[in-house]
């Protein structure tokens, strides 16, 4: 039973306010080498002994590229406005430069055409983290030519592909690409080096303004964004060591992306903080990454609580945490979207992943994921909660639509409101699912008895 009720669907959210759920190509669709495609980053780190917990990869993961019209079915049956997805790299430009893969590009072709067949926007995300690995032997995003593969490779999908997309996001999540990619070498390609990963940083989102500038050029009709993992940091304790922790990795994670996006310029405490790790920044970058946005997607999974000296134990603070061992905090999505929208002069805003991994159990042909519900109903009503407040909020989409390969976890989390067999590869709507679906049904409803009114 959900403990919490969310916000009427039909007063708080505005009517064209966009329902979703989101995916990215690694995680889901398998078939790494079929039909001309090139490799990834992430296909050459999993091979990396010890680098996904499960020792797994993304060779199979959901098989979507060979059951993506049951997938897509399955999506409209949730009764979703929107699925996001992303372009995997190599699958249409193997090496991420010179020949472009025809079948490839005829996969998102389809999967385009049928989203709109069945009703449901595509919002198209080009860069969720698969870089072709060739890129990478010539320096990946530490490269500024990569940049320039980067635009090509936009203005190729978007040639082809941004007459019938809603949106095109340039980059999910820079940060992650960034630090956990090259700083902290947990995620690919697994470099440990703070000054790569300031000048990838760099790089992403010069390439991020650089191709809206091109896209726009060429006459792309689709809205135009990017996708950062956001969330408000809190000082552990009252001490002044603590608050200036916190001030510092606030300008890590948040300032480091949202002062060069709508002011033009990096935060000076983080760039005295980097010191001879700051990046290399030529004359008018800044200028090009704050190129104006149609929307920017927000990625909120929880808070971070911050310490000057231990690290502060989630577990022992009895907090409700999730399978990933995130502390279940909802009030800070609307703290955060506050932040954002008074802070900055911000577009219209989506969620574009919200959700948890819970352990799942699978009981008679059914699973009962009651704190994954509430989850997604508790994180619904604080952007409700945003929407009150002044927030311009257009969209909310579930991470994720289905359990997928969870990056270095492999497949032992999972956060998809619909259960993945990996034997089988079938698919249950999982309770959450059964919920999202009822909540949209009502919303759809209420409106047209208001409308008749
Ligand atoms: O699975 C990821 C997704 O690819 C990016 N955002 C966070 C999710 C959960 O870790």
């Amino acid at each position: 039973m959900t403990k919490f009720e969310p916000a009427d669907p039909t007063t708080h959210f505005p009517p064209d306010f966009v329902w979703g759920v989101a995916t990215s190509a690694f995680q889901i669709e398998g078939a790494p080498t079929e039909d001309g495609k090139g490799l990834s980053i992430w296909d050459s780190f999993c091979r990396q002994p010890g680098a996904i917990a499960d020792h797994s990869n993304g060779d199979v993961a959901c098989d979507h590229y060979h059951r993506w019209e049951a997938d897509l079915d399955m999506i409209a049956d949730l009764g979703v406005d929107a699925y996001r997805f992303s372009v995997s790299w190599p699958r249409v430009r193997p090496s991420g430069a010179g020949t472009w893969n025809e079948a490839g590009l005829a996969f998102y072709e389809r999967l385009v055409d049928g989203l709109l067949a069945r009703g449901i926007k595509p919002y198209l995300t080009l860069n969720h983290w698969d870089l072709p690995d060739e890129l990478q032997a010539g320096g990946g995003w530490a490269n500024r030519d990569t940049v320039h593969r980067f635009v090509e490779y936009a203005q190729g999908i978007a040639a082809r592909l941004g007459d019938r997309v809603a949106s095109i996001t340039t980059h999910n999540e820079p940060w992650v690409m960034a630090v956990l990619g090259h700083e902290n070498g947990v995620f690919a390609p697994g470099i440990k080096n703070r000054a790569t990963a300031t000048q990838a940083a760099h790089h992403l989102l010069l390439s991020h303004g650089m191709a809206l500038q091109a896209l726009r050029a060429q006459g792309c009709k689709a809205r135009l964004g990017l996708v950062l993992n956001l969330s408000p940091m809190h000082p552990a304790t009252d001490s002044d060591a603590d608050q200036a922790k916190a001030v510092l990795e606030d300008g890590r994670l948040l300032r480091w992306y949202l002062e060069p996006l709508f002011k033009a310029r990096y935060p000076q405490d983080v760039l005295d903080d980097l010191g001879a790790d700051g990046p290399q920044v030529e004359a008018g970058d800044l200028q090009i990454i704050a190129t104006a946005m149609d929307f920017m997607g927000v990625n909120y999974y929880s808070r971070s609580v911050v310490s000057a000296a231990e690290p502060w134990d989630v577990h022992s603070s009895g907090r409700e945490v999730t399978d990933m061992g995130w502390e279940v905090y909802p009030e800070g999505l609307t703290e955060l979207l506050v932040r954002l929208h008074q802070d900055y002069a911000v577009p219209p805003l989506y969620v574009t992943e919200n959700g948890g991994a819970f352990k799942d159990r699978l009981e008679d042909g059914r699973i009962h994921d009651h704190q994954r519900t509430d989850y997604i109903a508790r994180h619904i009503s604080a952007v409700a909660e945003a929407i009150r407040q002044g927030v311009p909020m257009a969209g909310y989409m579930v991470w994720s639509l289905m359990d997928n390969f969870e990056w270095a976890s492999g497949y032992e989390k999972r956060f998809g409101i619909v259960h993945v067999d990996y034997a089988t590869q079938q698919r249950t709507l999982k309770d959450s699912a059964l919920w999202y679906r009822n909540f949209l049904q009502q919303r759809r409803a209420q409106r047209r008895q208001r409308q008749a009114v």
